[in-house]
């Protein structure tokens, strides 16, 4: 097949899986395209069967707001023309399933049938999608698109119930990971990040206020009480000061290490004892995924899509949001048994392999691929 994928190319779960889709996709001898502003930040090299595409945006002095979105259909419309793409698989609903429906609609009106798949990733529709400026056009985008996935359960109900979308399929495929890249024996060097005896706790984000990042450092605070430990930040994002300054106000700024926004996070997770992640919401929660592939337990919120990312009292522990008293608890009985954290380590990367390793989810994307590609009168999910 030959396949267009549009994404944020940079930090961000959502790119982070297109990328690694289109790769995958790639080595079993698909055709795949990015078209984006920028190369996806996991696309490096050059590899066999892989193209990017950058969408130029004419900066013209009337446009106060140059409209990226129009820029990206038009460059939707020109690749897939060109390179006959089979279909356009976007991540991210906004701005990216509405470009692709005006790009799929120009294709069509010339004659050339394209298919739009498009999969939410969680903040499209969380956020993003509930703000007023954009709901309207959210859900017909949406609605216009071929197939729709939702990278967890906990997503498609919400995009059922804030969109009163009942009648739009949803097919739920998760997020993966590449079990070769996560894996803890792979590594050496966590004495660049602790001391010996020291446990190392670990937050990776985009330090956005969804993260609840005053709640992570409330916690830490509790934790190195209990045991010597160190809390190792990466990223960045507004709510990085407010830690800075809450980890000051707490008198821990030397057990805080801010190591800043990283490519590529295999080789820390490794050194990692424990990831933490109190977030309000999360549609899935990759970062949680990949630190069990690397054999570490993660503590963070329930009612969220880690509930489906997590097995509680096996890989890890979930409490509800903004119980950081039982998060620290939970933290603190994993870190102090040795015997313990062995045990959820083990199964923390079992649970990765069995239920969420790439080779096991890409293929379900192949089949929707097909499906909908043998679906000559699709024009849209609900119209089903
Ligand atoms: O967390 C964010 O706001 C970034 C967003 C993104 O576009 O990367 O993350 C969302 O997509 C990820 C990949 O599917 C999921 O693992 C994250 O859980 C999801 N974030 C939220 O739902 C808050």
């Amino acid at each position: 097949m030959k396949i267009g994928i549009t994404c944020y190319p940079t930090y961000g779960g959502s790119g982070a899986v297109a990328t690694e889709l289109g790769l995958g996709l790639a080595r079993r001898g698909h055709e795949v395209h990015f078209i984006s502003y920028a190369q996806p930040f996991r696309l490096t090299t050059f590899i066999d069967g892989v193209y990017f595409h950058e969408v130029e945006v004419n900066r013209y002095p009337l446009f106060e707001y140059p409209p990226y979105s129009l820029a990206l259909a038009v460059t939707m419309h020109e690749v897939t023309w060109r390179e006959e793409l089979d279909l356009l698989h976007v991540h991210y609903a906004i701005p990216h399933a509405t470009a692709g429906w005006i790009a799929r609609d120009m294709l069509r009106a010339a004659g050339r049938d394209v298919k739009l798949v498009t999969t939410l990733h969680g903040t499209d529709i969380t956020l993003v999608g509930q703000d007023p400026s954009y709901r309207s056009i959210t859900r017909f985008s949406i609605e216009k698109s071929d197939r729709l996935t939702a990278v967890s359960g906990w997503l498609r109900d919400r995009t059922h119930r804030d969109f009163e979308c009942d009648r739009c399929a949803i097919e739920v495929i998760p997020n993966f990971v590449d079990p070769d890249i996560y894996d803890r024996e792979r590594y050496r060097g966590r004495h660049r990040l602790a001391r010996p005896g020291e446990k190392v706790v670990m937050h990776i984000s985009n330090f956005r206020a969804v993260k609840r990042i005053p709640d992570l450092i409330e916690m830490f605070a509790r934790i190195q009480r209990e045991l010597p430990a160190r809390l190792v930040l990466v990223g960045d994002g507004p709510e990085r000061q407010r830690a800075e300054d809450l980890a000051a106000h707490l008198g821990i700024s030397g057990r805080v290490v801010f190591l800043g926004k990283l490519d590529s996070v295999a080789d820390l997770l490794a050194h990692a004892d424990l990831f933490l992640l109190p977030s309000e919401q999360e549609a899935f929660g990759l970062v949680a995924l990949e630190a069990q592939a690397s054999g570490v337990p993660v503590v963070g919120t329930s009612g969220t899509g880690l509930d489906e990312v997590i097995e509680e009292g096996v890989t890890g522990h979930l409490h509800p949001v903004g119980d950081v008293a039982a998060m620290a608890r939970s933290a603190i009985s994993l870190l102090a048994d040795g015997t313990l954290w062995a045990e959820y380590s083990r199964a923390a990367r079992r649970r990765a392999l069995e239920h969420f390793a790439m080779e096991r989810i890409i293929p379900s994307y192949e089949a929707l691929y097909r499906d909908v590609l043998e679906d000559a009168g699709s024009s849209g999910v609900s119209a089903a």
